[in-house]
């Protein structure tokens, strides 16, 4: 990957760090969706991170529209989060034997999402995604799973077909190690197309034990469900003895306190959360309706387990974040400062004549370099990615760290500020002019 123009020029220390990074981890990251395949040049190596800023090791600051990949919705070393898990670290950091904070985080979920009834935690989406699909087939009796394509639900190997994120942007939406056998019950549909997935279900509609999806698209940038096909996922699993699994690892209490689920008014059987849940620790969950959760072990047969689930400091880092965002819901502000971004860069591409769409739901946004509707992955891919590339770097020369794919969400921080918005607004306006 050659380092871009952009990286050399001031961020040294980054570009070295990456060189040592890549002789001992495959890629020089830990995950691929930081590598910055889908922009180019070097990623930058963060030295700390506070409120609404991420700092690199060279010493730039800039305003975090990341937030971890979403997690950071009330900013980065939020006080009461630091209180809780400094608390808790002198606790002892895992005991590998229940506590009383598992229960406390759970109360809280099962409090705020509005089909949850009981919920089991897991140390990533991946794990949540992985072990409701488990459950799914064992509640059903049945094998066929249905996932869209651009959705992404973790590196789960039955789902790695046509997935969204990092899958998508480095071009290898079906990953080598995951055999036929694996995914050959497996069946990718075609996002906010009903009338497939009606066709589907009449087809095999007895043999499919769950359908999943993300109930806003976050993954091949953001993409809002029709409330049509919402109606026929709902209407076609109850038909069919299917349960319907929302993902809502990304936009759990992330549109709201009871997440995309509470906004649309759905009702999915069984939900999977991560990101937020944890504050910035690895935390995963998955819970539901009451009937399907007792199917998992030991209250079941469905197994699943995790030595780091319900990881007292992880969950007291959950616990301080979901009784914030409780006590001082920030969504209101966040629409409003998501909405001055949505204003912002769609008045710079119209006043350029830039082929842009701006979907968003409240702080989740995405801003495609597309003249075309984006609905699904098919409209998604149409975006020109090397003008989103090098709005990305325009934007980050002038303090602006975005996520470095166009097939991602950007998150707005609960710790912006107006003034922060105003200045993405200005660079915004300036790094459309150079594309
Ligand atoms: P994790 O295993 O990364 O905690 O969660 C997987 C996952 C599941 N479901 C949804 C809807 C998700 O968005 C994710 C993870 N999201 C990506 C970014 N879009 C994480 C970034 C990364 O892989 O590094």
């Amino acid at each position: 990957m050659p380092p871009s123009p952009y990286t050399t020029v001031g961020r040294p220390k980054s570009l070295a760090a990456f060189e040592r990074a890549q002789r001992l981890i495959p890629g020089g990251v830990n995950s691929p969706a930081r590598a910055f395949g889908g922009v180019g040049g070097t990623p930058l190596f963060i030295a700390n991170a506070h409120a609404q800023f991420l700092e690199d090791l060279d010493g730039h600051r800039y305003l975090d529209f990341i937030g971890s990949w979403g997690p950071m919705i009330l900013g980065h070393c939020h006080p009461k989060v630091v209180e809780a898990t400094t608390a808790a670290l002198h606790r002892g950091t895992s005991y590998g034997a229940p506590c009383e904070a598992e229960s406390e985080l759970a109360a809280l979920v099962i409090d705020a999402v509005p089909t949850v009834e009981m919920v089991r935690f897991t140390s990533s989406g991946t794990e949540a995604a992985m072990s409701a699909l488990r459950l799914a087939r064992g509640f059903t009796g049945r094998d066929v799973v249905v996932k869209f394509a651009g959705c992404y639900h973790g590196h789960v190997d039955s789902l790695l077909v046509s997935a969204g994120s990092s899958a998508l942007t480095l071009g290898v939406p079906n990953s080598p190690g995951v055999p036929a056998d694996t995914v050959k019950d497996t069946v990718v549909l075609r996002y906010n197309d009903p009338q497939q997935l009606a066709d589907l279900f009449a087809a095999k509609g007895d043999r499919i034990a769950g359908v999943m999806l993300e109930p806003i698209a976050g993954n091949m940038g953001l993409v809002t469900p029709t409330p049509e096909f919402r109606k026929a996922l709902r209407d076609l699993t109850h038909k069919h003895g299917a349960l319907l699994i929302y993902d809502e690892v990304m936009t759990g209490f992330r549109l709201s306190y009871g997440g995309a689920q509470q906004l649309l008014g759905d009702t999915p059987d069984v939900t999977a959360l991560g990101k937020i849940i944890g504050g910035g620790y690895p935390v995963g969950a998955y819970g539901g309706r009451a009937d399907v959760m007792k199917r998992v072990m030991p209250a079941g047969p469905v197994f699943q387990a995790g030595t780091l689930s319900g990881n007292p400091v992880a969950m007291a880092a959950g616990i301080a974040t979901l009784t914030e965002l409780k006590a001082n819901p920030p969504y209101e502000r966040l629409e409003k400062l998501s909405a001055k971004i949505e204003a912002g860069f769609t008045a710079a591409c119209r006043e350029r004549n830039i082929p842009h769409r701006f979907n968003r739901v409240g702080s989740m946004w995405t801003l495609f370099f597309t003249g075309t509707p984006v609905t699904d992955l098919d409209t998604a891919k149409t975006s020109d990615t090397d003008r989103f590339a090098r709005f990305f770097w325009a934007m980050m020369d002038r303090g602006v760290y975005l996520p470095c794919s166009q097939f991602e969400a950007a998150f707005t921080c609960g710790a912006m500020t107006d003034a922060d918005i105003d200045a993405t607004v200005r660079a915004a306006a300036e790094s459309v002019a150079l594309l």
